[in-house]
């Protein structure tokens, strides 16, 4: 009897045991869903996702839109929302716009990250606001990286002289912070001028116009920041058009393997290059993390690599320009 008795503790702790193995073999399905699809920075930062997922035995699901833009964005999330992923990973296109949608996920009990922008005002998990729900933010500084682009736009025109900001539209968390970074450093630069911003909705064509339209109007303009990779390809080219490559200095925010040539005729002069693959990557280790029943950092930093004539050609370098 007392065998038996003894066998059926073993059967019981042997199925307590058993329990928590299954839990962890239970395969997650992980969303992310871009700013836009056709887009090589989130198409890298899918590539660093789905390295993650590989290493975790997770499930990744890539869903976007063909554009940055809410109204598109908004349908792909409700989609994505009514299949019941286990964690959603999301650039949201917009601060305002994406916080009701994105509710919608965290009210049906899908835990939310946003990976590159964020909704509200970005600092999450503090009680305060109505957009504090995300569980982490996971991106580079942006703020930061406008600082930086501004002083290296100063170095290039020698310290003087008009220059803008190509932008994309108000309202994105990334690029309103990129600008915000480059005026406020650039304040401190007596002798340069910042015109006023040309909003280009992600569209290099028109950054291209809206650049010979600058041009036009102000002859001596000598730089401008493109605060997102269609901003600065679209304004370098406007400059080439224009004929004044090297006259008007170009930093480019975002490094597409486009800018290797670019750099190497002169046409732009420094690029800045997220990491897009380490946000990929981090967001669905986060999500992970949170699903296996680990805490999280509610914000994580990724990391830029500054491109120019002198390093380009170096891999360590290079190895940061974004996949096709
Ligand atoms: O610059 C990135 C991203 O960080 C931003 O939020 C939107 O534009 C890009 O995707 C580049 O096109």
């Amino acid at each position: 009897k007392k065998i038996v008795a003894a066998l059926a503790v073993l059967a019981v702790s042997a199925t307590v045991l058993m329990a928590p193995a299954q839990a962890q073999d239970k395969k997650y399905t992980i969303a992310l869903i871009p700013g836009l699809t056709t887009d090589g920075f989130y198409i890298t930062m899918r590539k660093g996702a789905q390295a993650a997922a590989d290493a975790l035995g997770v499930n990744l699901v890539f869903q976007g839109a063909p554009d940055f833009n809410p109204v598109t964005q908004v349908p792909v999330l409700d989609a994505v929302i009514a299949k019941k992923p286990d964690a959603i990973l999301i650039a949201p296109t917009d601060k305002v716009q994406l916080v009701e949608p994105l509710r919608k996920a965290n009210d049906a009990g899908i835990p939310v990250i946003t990976v590159d922008t964020f909704i509200g005002s970005g600092v999450y998990q503090t009680g305060a606001g109505d957009a504090d729900f995300p569980l982490a933010y996971i991106a580079s500084d942006n703020v930061l990286g406008g600082e930086i682009a501004a002083r290296a736009l100063a170095t290039a025109i020698g310290d003087k002289g008009k220059v803008y900001v190509s932008n994309v539209k108000p309202g994105i968390s990334t690029t309103d912070q990129r600008e915000e970074g480059f005026k406020k450093e650039m304040a401190k630069h007596t002798g340069i001028t910042v015109l006023e911003t040309q909003f280009n909705d992600d569209d290099a064509n028109k950054a291209a116009s809206q650049l010979q339209a600058v041009f036009a109007r102000n002859p001596d303009l000598v730089g401008v920041f493109g605060a997102n990779l269609f901003s600065a390809l679209g304004a370098a080219n406007g400059v080439k058009q224009a004929g004044q490559t090297g006259t008007v200095k170009v930093v480019a925010f975002d490094a597409p393997t486009s800018i290797v040539d670019n750099i190497n005729t002169g046409l732009v002069d420094v690029a800045i290059a997220q990491h897009p693959a380490e946000i990929g990557y981090f967001g669905v280790v986060s999500a992970y993390a949170h699903l296996t029943g680990q805490s999280i950092p509610v914000a994580i930093g990724t990391g830029f690599t500054i491109m120019d004539k002198s390093n380009i050609a170096d891999p360590k370098i290079s190895k940061y320009l974004y996949s096709e």
